[in-house]
């Protein structure tokens, strides 16, 4: 059986208490891994390596070497794309051909991006009358990285690369669902960065690996990815030491069709923005706010795409475009949303059941049919709360006032997107939406120069291109009187 360890200053090892978990595949229920599963003893090795590594020759290496090293980085993921692919599909549930084609080439593009960037980017000066201030970029210290399960390693390498890009060291701490592909970037980058400087502890969340890296004396920051209410506890551990914070949370987020849009576009890319992993993407448009005189026709047409279009079925059959949930306890999560839309008399247009045809080898999977709903609420608990899976509900709506209303009527603040072929409507609703991360007439599509992140409880402050170099380094001012 295939054994997951830490990575601690350069070296592969497993945990003093010898304690390990069961690392699932979700698609056939079968044992695939053993995790040694990490606690204080190894987040305190862990962050004396990072630190030790700060001093060594990473903390005083020329930026074009470090650099070069992270490109390094992006071709070793790019050399075992395969089994990265394989290894995240087989962990998440996730359809082979969407690891093959977005979440392993992100992977290294990360790396890519952030290794040309930073390079770019000018600090400023400030002339007075006899004296002359500039100011210094320098790393922010030991950062600990805490991931989530949902795409491990395009959110993984989407902070390991600026935090190792601006200088710093880390301790990462991958969701205890999704442990592979970490394991995979901890051998790619262990042959090509100097021990202690990239360092994974695995393991479990509170009273566990996450919470002693996040109440860690020595770690300056850390850079968090998963749900709001875990966001809050690891805020709360990291009041302590006052520690410098990224986070990328929760959302349910607005995807909003006006009646002039291009009905074509929207129900593809509707498809996409809905059941995308499994709806396992937390910028998933899971309220689907569309004007009345097209509604009817949007229903039709965006079940008819389900239809013809969606394969539930084994993630690593290539011709899968959804594959399973994530885990037993997030399936159950999701089908108490299924039933709470049923209790509150919701009208299912497809789905809502365990797909009756799945060959007897996934008969332990946790799979949930591609779902659509029409005629909840605003307060039913299904159009309130993250589902974080494969269900959308669909509201009609009559002016965009109102639409605005609705779309802003949540605690979130992660994403929204807009359909309309009217430019001044696209303007007024980017203008008035109170989300983060804005998309007009498409999903997804992402330049990562470009602030990425949430607004109220979807999370605190931005990544992304110079966004990213300002949370993982610390500016210093320094004036000299001439
Ligand atoms: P989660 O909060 O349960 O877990 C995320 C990580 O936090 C895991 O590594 C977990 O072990 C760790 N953790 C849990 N409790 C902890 C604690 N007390 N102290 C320290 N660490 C702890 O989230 P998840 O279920 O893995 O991911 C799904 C959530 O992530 C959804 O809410 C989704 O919207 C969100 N998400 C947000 C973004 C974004 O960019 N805003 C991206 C992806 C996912
Ligand atoms: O594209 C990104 O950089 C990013 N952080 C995506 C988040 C996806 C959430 O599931």
């Amino acid at each position: 059986m295939k054994e997951i360890k830490h990575l601690i200053n350069g070296q592969f090892v497993g945990s003093a208490s010898g304690k390990m978990f069961d690392d699932i595949n979700p698609a056939t229920g079968q044992l695939i891994a053993k995790v040694h599963e990490g606690g204080k003893p190894e987040v305190d090795a862990a962050v004396a390596a990072a630190r030790t590594a700060l001093k060594g020759p990473w903390g005083t290496m020329p930026v074009d070497e470090r650099m070069a090293l992270l490109r390094q980085v992006a071709e070793g993921i790019n050399t075992r794309a395969e089994e990265f692919a394989q290894a995240e599909s087989a962990d998440n549930g996730m359809p082979i051909s969407l690891a093959r084609a977005a979440a392993v080439p992100r992977g290294s593009a990360n790396f890519i991006q952030f290794a040309e960037h930073f390079k770019y980017v000018a600090t400023e000066t400030w002339e007075m009358d006899g004296a002359l201030n500039y100011s210094l970029r320098r790393p922010l210290g030991v950062i600990g990285i805490i991931s989530p399960w949902n795409f491990p390693l395009l959110l993984s390498t989407w902070k390991i690369a600026p935090a190792l890009a601006s200088g710093n060291t880390v301790v990462m701490k991958p969701s205890e669902e999704t442990p592979m592909t970490a394991m995979l970037t901890a051998e790619v980058i262990n042959e090509i960065l100097p021990p202690g400087v990239f360092n994974v502890v695995q393991g479990l969340g509170s009273d566990s690996a996450g919470a002693a890296l996040s109440e860690h004396p020595d770690v300056d920051g850390i850079t968090f990815t998963g749900e709001t209410t875990t966001g809050k506890t690891i805020m709360r551990a990291a009041a302590d030491g006052l520690k410098k914070l990224s986070f990328e949370l929760g959302g349910k987020n607005p995807n909003i069709v006006f009646a002039d849009a291009d009905l074509e576009d929207a129900l593809t890319m509707t498809l996409r923005s809905s059941f995308a992993n499994q709806g396992e993407v937390c910028l998933c448009g899971s309220r689907i706010y569309v004007q009345r005189p097209i509604f009817d026709q949007f229903v039709t047409g965006l079940v008819a795409k389900v239809k013809a279009n969606v394969k539930v079925g084994d993630p690593s059959d290539p011709a899968s475009t959804m594959g399973s949930l994530v885990s037993k306890e997030h399936f159950q999560r999701v089908m108490s949303f299924v039933e709470s839309a049923r209790e509150d008399g919701a009208t299912f247009e497809c789905g809502g059941k365990i797909p009756d045809n799945l060959p007897d080898h996934l008969a332990e999977g946790v799979f949930l049919e591609p779902t659509v709903v029409t005629g909840l609420t605003p307060d039913c608990k299904a159009q309130r709360q993250e589902i974080f899976g494969p269900m959308v509900s669909i509201v009609p709506f009559d002016t965009e006032e109102e639409v605005l209303e609705l779309a802003n009527d949540t605690r979130y603040g992660l994403g929204a997107t807009v359909w309309t072929t009217n430019l001044g409507t696209a303007h007024r609703m980017s203008a008035a939406l109170e989300a983060g991360i804005i998309w007009v007439n498409t999903w997804f599509l992402r330049d990562l120069r470009t602030p990425f992140g949430g607004m109220k409880n979807s999370g605190i402050g931005r990544e992304g291109g110079v966004h990213s170099l300002e949370f993982y380094s610390e500016l210093k001012n320094v004036c000299i009187k001439l």
